[in-house]
């Protein structure tokens, strides 16, 4: 990418307007893919994506109601509770990972907010995963700013925290906690100096106005985050959402566009949902700006398109993995290339 690309794109913008972002809903379809993948073009190779893959180190039994969730201990859904998973498990589950291709390995837990406790826990499974050369993320729930700190000190690169859906909808999704609870978590991230993963879910039965209202929300939070997963509901058997309206396909492609529009510099994720996606359903999403993926057979307890099918996707549609610097200043991405290409041959 040269510098005079980069300098000749608008400076970054906090201060989006929700009718601004409906405006953009409306446009002709072919218009606002137009719009979007000029603007992933000035930020990034469109011919590169970015693969992460999931581990859920502490499974269900959460005391949260997020009416979405399979993990919520109230809802009937076949998840048994299961304790934190041990480090040496954890980093077998890694080395996996990385062997399949992937750069980054995040770690799921089923909490509100971990407990003090389990910080030095999570912590040495941080620092044994980074040692693999992979970047690390983690999603745990609200974090305290010390919990931040202590995180960010054993080599976390990312936290993941979602605002889910627009504040006017929050309420009727989760209510054990406030949407202020998860601006605080994210404030306490970016402080302690770490990277931001922060999207939401759509397909929840929100309206136009709402998936607008989340996106708003995401690109006028005080940094862009460095990552974006929008997520298509998976709709799991025992939890509220279970039943409700299917989203249209295009509505999830315009979301994505949107996105992709409004935070230009995020890696956008096309995140759950992937598994009950045709192939042309997802290339159009990596056409409107979509640049990264959950890579592997699982996400947290529900499934995920196996690697073949991805790495079949790469291949049809000219995709590569993206490249990724490692904090020793080593670029790794030809271990990436070379695990996937070798998986494709
Ligand atoms: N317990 C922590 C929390 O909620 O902050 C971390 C794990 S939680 C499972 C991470 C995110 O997964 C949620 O914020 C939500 O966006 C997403 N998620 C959970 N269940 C989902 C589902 N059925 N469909 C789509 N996304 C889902
Ligand atoms: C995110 O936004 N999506 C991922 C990750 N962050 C942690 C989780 C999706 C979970 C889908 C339901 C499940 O597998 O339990
Ligand atoms: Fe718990 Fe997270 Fe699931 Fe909410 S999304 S119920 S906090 S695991």
């Amino acid at each position: 990418m040269s510098a005079s690309v980069i300098s000749a794109a608008p400076p970054l913008r906090h201060d989006w307007q929700q009718a601004e972002l409906l405006a953009l809903f409306e446009l002709p379809f072919p218009e606002l893919l137009h719009r979007a993948a000029s603007v992933h073009r000035q930020h990034f190779d469109p011919a590169e994506v970015q693969v992460s893959t999931l581990l859920s180190v502490k499974t269900g039994g959460c005391p949260e109601d997020c009416a979405y969730c399979p993990q919520a201990q109230r809802y009937h859904t076949g998840v048994d509770a299961q304790k934190l998973m041990s480090t040496e498990a954890v980093l077998e589950k890694a080395k996996q990972a990385k062997a399949a291709g992937a750069s980054r390995f995040c770690m799921g837990a089923a909490w509100r907010s971990p407990k003090d406790r389990d910080i030095p826990k999570v912590a040495a499974m941080i620092r044994e995963v980074k040692a693999l050369g992979l970047e690390t993320c983690a999603t745990l729930g609200m974090l305290s700013g010390g919990q931040a700190d202590a995180l960010k000190a054993a080599g976390l690169d990312y936290y993941n925290h979602n605002l889910d859906t627009a504040p006017d909808f929050y309420g009727e999704i989760i209510h054990t906690r406030e949407y202020q609870d998860r601006m605080d978590t994210l404030e306490h991230v970016r402080d302690a100096g770490m990277k931001t993963c922060c999207g939401g879910i759509v397909g929840m039965g929100e309206s136009r106005a709402q998936r607008a209202g989340l996106l708003l929300a995401l690109a006028n939070l005080p940094a862009h985050p460095d990552s974006v997963p929008i997520n298509r509901l998976v709709q799991v058997e025992g939890t509220p959402l279970h039943g409700t309206a299917e989203l249209d396909p295009f509505e999830f492609v315009r979301t994505i566009a949107i996105a992709r529009i409004t935070m230009p510099h995020s890696m956008v994720r096309l995140s759950a949902g992937r598994e009950s996606m045709s192939d042309e359903l997802q290339a159009l999403c990596f056409a409107a700006g979509a640049n990264s993926i959950f890579y592997g057979e699982k996400l947290l307890t529900t499934g995920n398109p196996d690697t073949e099918r991805d790495l079949a996707l790469f291949a049809r549609l000219g995709l590569r993995p993206m490249a990724v610097e490692v904090r020793s200043g080593t670029v790794h991405a030809d271990i990436v290339e070379t695990a996937v290409c070798e998986q494709v041959a």
